[in-house]
């Protein structure tokens, strides 16, 4: 190998990383090299705490037995399957125990490999209903500012993240937004549901009554925005959207991809609020992260709907090389049963308490302007540096690193999401670490 060569072997440079600053990892590369239940292990041989289960998708800890087990078992036995026309019977063992765990009335499930294709496949299945069922005026899909469904056409139309959008075109049309809900003049320093903001559900009202109802397929809303920085709903809002899409015949789909299977203290947030939306988003948490795999699960009134027609026909023009791969299917499965066996779909309320006590120890320390906490999730607002934004969150993200702690960032806002195995030491130590952090920085 000429020397040029070798050098281009050995570099960091070829890989671009997503979601990333490429050039400042590069300079100073963070590499994981193993990992263990609650723990990274670095290059450097050093342990750092995950307190955001990987990108929110470790929940049941990191190299679990069973799932690890059940992935090598299904490699040697049937490492992959055709997804269209033919079938496997994992796929179909899975689809049947996601259901039983759903709200009811859900009661199907399609498969996907990230949470951005489980949006894409959602936002296509509503507005495919519609026209199955002879309605094919509802073209128009809402979504939310701030909320974040996925990196794909479909996700960022609906999606209001501004860099996520502004760079990419025109986008889907027929879109529009409701407001977000985050408001700190009203409700900084609320544990779960904030106070105020309920009658931002009836900005739905308002786009319905401008567009005219009959022509909207579906809302899109993550019962709580999580990329965004942690926003839980307002009392009562989620309630008065089910209404509203009632009233109107839309489609609420719920992203659960953050907040589905024991985030919350509940397997769903549609628990959590008692609400069920006709379509929910999954992914994540699904695999526990090992293996890349989404669901989209749905009501019967909508997979009924596409089944009429000639029966040799397929009837929903959709799908993957990859849906319900055998070897996600096994980790699904796995996972199901870990979650089952250590009560982990529950075990975040038993902890919410004093989770939200520690995140709200951090009241006070410099630059700290909001706390916000539901079930295993927190978020740390801070003060943005003047003409500087992110900086801020980004030090402390370094620094955390530098102390043996794993934590995400959102603009200025760090998000938590540990595992739903933590023990109350581990949430000691992440508090601990941050008031140290916080105390220290510029
Ligand atoms: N919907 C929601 C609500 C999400 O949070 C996606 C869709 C897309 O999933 P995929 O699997 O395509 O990435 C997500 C992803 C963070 C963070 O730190 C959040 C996500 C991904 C990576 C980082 O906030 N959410």
């Amino acid at each position: 190998m000429s020397s040029s060569k070798a050098a281009k072997s050995n570099s960091l440079d070829s890989f671009w990383m997503p979601f990333s600053a490429n050039r400042q990892f590069k300079q100073t590369p963070r590499m994981f090299v193993a990992a263990d239940r609650m723990h990274y292990t670095t290059s450097e041989g050093n342990q750092v705490l995950d307190a955001t289960s990987g990108l929110w998708c470790v929940n049941a800890g990191h190299r679990r037995p069973k799932i690890v087990e059940a992935v090598a078992k299904q490699v040697d036995e049937l490492d992959y399957a055709p997804a269209f026309q033919m079938g496997h019977p994992k796929a179909f063992e899975l689809a049947a125990r996601l259901v039983q765990l759903a709200p009811d009335g859900i009661n199907h499930a399609f498969f996907t490999n990230s949470g951005s294709e489980s949006v894409e496949t959602a936002l296509k299945m509503a507005l495919a209903y519609h026209r199955v069922k002879g309605n094919g005026e509802r073209f128009r899909l809402i979504g939310r500012e701030r909320g974040y469904h996925g990196v794909n056409f479909g996700g960022i139309s609906v999606g209001g993240i501004v860099s996520n959008r502004k760079m990419f075109g025109t986008l889907l049309t027929g879109v529009d937004h409701m407001r977000h809900t985050h408001n700190l003049e009203l409700n900084a320093y609320s544990r779960n549901e904030p106070e105020h903001g309920a009658e931002l559900a009836d900005d739905l009202e308002r786009i319905a009554a401008l567009h005219d109802p009959s022509t909207i397929a579906a809302i899109i809303v993550e019962p709580v925005a999580g990329s965004t920085g942690v926003l839980p709903p307002p009392k009562g809002y989620l309630k008065r959207l089910r209404k509203i899409c009632d009233k109107h015949g839309i489609l609420l789909i719920f992203d659960e991809v953050i907040t589905g299977f024991g985030r919350l203290g509940t397997p769903f947030a549609a628990d959590y609020f008692g609400v069920t939306p006709d379509i929910m988003v999954t992914a994540k948490g699904l695999t526990n992260g090992i293996i890349p795999m989404g669901a989209v699960l749905v009501k019967s009134e909508i997979y009924d709907a596409f089944m009429t027609g000639p029966e040799h026909l397929i009837e929903f023009m959709h799908g993957y090389t990859y849906s319900g791969n055998p070897v996600a299917s096994a980790a699904g499965l796995a996972t199901l049963d870990t979650y089952e066996e250590d009560g982990l779909l529950t075990r975040g309320s038993e902890l919410a308490d004093y989770w939200a006590d520690a995140v709200f120890s951090l009241k006070g320390l410099p630059h700290v302007i909001d706390l916000r906490t539901m079930g295993l999730i927190g978020a740390i607002e801070l003060e943005p540096i003047a003409g500087e934004p992110t900086k801020r969150a980004f030090t402390a993200f370094l620094n955390a690193y530098d102390k043996g702690l794993l934590i995400r960032t959102t603009g200025d806002i760090i998000a938590l999401s540990p595992p739903l195995i933590i023990e109350k030491t581990e949430i000691d130590f992440i508090f601990d670490t941050l008031r140290d952090i916080l105390k220290n920085l510029d």
